[in-house]
């Protein structure tokens, strides 16, 4: 019996790390990069619970280092763990997620614990009222220089002890092998833990040993069951980890300990869908590709770094700049069963280090939410893009499913089913797509829900009907607006 219990335990511990805690009939998170907690809260409410999304990932909650003309990566330079940002102070924070967890919205932080602010000639201030550091010093956690790793520069990523012991782009980079210095960071995630996060995003992972990583991890409290988590359920660990080959650090150095960033999905769907690779390849999507494991995959088509080539990706990744080719490769991501998904929500960006939508004082400014559902104010929104949050509403559907009827034209155009659940189809050539098609649905009438949405027994967009047996005409004009048709149980009429 003992012995049962203790399998149990390190059963849940092995496998703890990789799972996002979702609600069992949600499965996507958003991005939702540099907004306040305030506006998270009613997104929750207001549109993320009802479109049946499973989790937000958050920009970095801790205090940072101020910098002239206020770029979003300020956020990434860290003065203490108090949870003050633009984003909005603590007790914010935790209204937040209250209200999110209410809804069935699970919250991940992005937690950067490689590094603490670099002496920083741009900085002009800090959210609090000290100085900008210009030594080895932040009093608010406290940390000194003896926490620390000696400065260096990484200008050699095939050496591991330098990526792992010297600065990144000039970062001062904590020494994790200090018992003082992972106790402080695991009090700052277990703070978050207790105010119901579900899990982190760990920032710059690649740069940290795993050894220290694995001990840090452990140690994490047990999420917080007044949150609605199961006892005994562990934190979702995503770990930033790019590896798109070629280098000296595997992701499979930390694919044990939690789920990887899988950057090379990035690259391979934008390839895809930019035209530069045939759409008839991905009938063997998934691990053949050389990425990690399904449930080790956090898979994304693009994130806040590669769509502004700031590292992992190159000259492939698709963004909401390339709007069709953008939808069409989200839809995929979606309506595949490979890995865990992450929807990225930008705002609209000119240069690479142009921050958030923001007043002259630098405050954060909210979203402008429209009746058609979009957004504006300098913000993006992708995941309010109806040809988005419906096939976030087609993976819940097919859920549990696999993939099959996969068709293609041996080139550009492609079609599949999940199950009995859900029926896809693709054109990304300059003709039409026209044929019949199985799309394994019972007969009736469905709402295409890329072209419109259901709405009772209406339907905005096309409408497909599907005959005894399961055929149906399926019609993409290579001119139209969406390059996908998808349709599912669903979306009947
Ligand atoms: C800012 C300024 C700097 C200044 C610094 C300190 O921009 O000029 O020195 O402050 O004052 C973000 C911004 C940085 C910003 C920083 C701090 O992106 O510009 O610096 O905040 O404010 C590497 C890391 C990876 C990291 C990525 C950006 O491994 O962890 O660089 N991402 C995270 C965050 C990111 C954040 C930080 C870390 C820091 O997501 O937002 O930085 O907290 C290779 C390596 C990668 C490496 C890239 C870029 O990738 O594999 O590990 O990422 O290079 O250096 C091909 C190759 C591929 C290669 C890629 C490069 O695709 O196949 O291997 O090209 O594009």
């Amino acid at each position: 019996m003992k012995l049962l219990l203790l399998l149990v335990a390190v059963a849940a511990i092995a496998n703890g790390q990789f799972d996002p805690q979702q609600w069992n009939n949600r499965n996507t998170i958003v991005h939702l990069f540099e907004w306040k907690w305030d506006d998270i809260a009613n997104e929750c409410e207001n549109f993320l619970a009802p479109k049946g999304f499973a989790g937000v990932q958050v920009s970095p909650v801790n205090e940072n280092v101020i910098v002239y003309d206020r770029p979003w990566w300020e956020r990434y330079q860290p003065l203490s763990y108090k949870l003050v940002t633009r984003s909005g102070n603590e007790k914010q924070f935790a209204d937040m997620v209250r209200r999110c967890n209410n809804v069935g919205v699970r919250i991940y932080v992005d937690v950067i614990f490689n590094h603490m602010a670099a002496d920083n000639s741009h900085a002009v201030g800090t959210a609090g009222s000290r100085a900008v550091p210009e030594t080895k010093d932040f009093p608010a956690v406290p940390f000194s220089s003896w926490d620390f790793h000696p400065s260096c520069d990484i200008y050699n990523y095939n050496d591991p002890n330098q990526v792992r012991n010297c600065e990144l782009v000039g970062l001062k980079d904590l020494d994790q092998g200090k018992e003082y210095v992972r106790e402080k960071i695991v009090e700052f995630l277990d703070h978050l833990v207790e105010l119901g996060v579900a899990g982190f995003r760990v920032d710059a992972a690649k740069h940290m040993w795993p050894a220290d990583l694995d001990v840090i991890y452990k140690r994490i409290k047990n999420l917080n069951t007044q949150h609605g988590f199961a006892p005994n359920s562990r934190p979702f660990i995503v770990q930033e980890v790019i590896d798109l080959g070629g280098e000296g650090i595997s992701k499979y150095e930390y694919s044990d300990l939690g789920a990887i960033t899988e950057f090379r999905f990035s690259a391979e769907i934008g390839k895809a869908f930019r035209g530069n690779n045939d759409l008839k390849y991905l009938r063997n999507w998934g691990e053949e590709w050389g990425f990690l494991e399904s449930h080790k995959a956090l898979v994304f088509v693009d994130n806040h770094d590669n769509q502004r080539s700031h590292g992992g990706g190159g000259n492939d990744i698709l963004t909401y700049k390339q709007d069709k080719n953008y939808k069409m490769a989200t839809a995929f991501t979606l309506a595949h069963p490979f890995s865990i998904t992450r929807i990225m929500s930008s705002f609209a960006f000119e240069h690479s280090d142009q921050g958030p939508p923001q007043d002259s004082q630098g405050n954060l400014l909210s979203p402008v939410i429209y009746s058609d559902n979009s957004c504006g104010g300098g913000w993006v929104c992708e995941h309010r893009w109806r040809q988005i949050y419906n096939m976030v509403g087609f993976k819940n559907q097919v859920r549990g499913t696999g993939v099959n009827d996969w068709w293609d034209n041996g080139k550009n155009q492609i079609a599949f089913c999940r199950g009995g659940e859900g029926f896809i189809a693709f054109n990304l050539e300059n003709y039409d797509l026209n044929k019949e098609f199985q799309t394994c649905l019972p007969a009736g009438t469905y709402c295409d829900v890329i072209s419109g949405d259901k709405n009772g027994s209406n339907c905005s967009g096309k409408t497909v009907v599907v005959g005894n047996g399961g055929k149906a005409n399926i019609y993409i004009g290579a001119k139209e607006y969406d390059g996908v048709l998808a349709i599912h149980k669903g979306s009947r009429l």
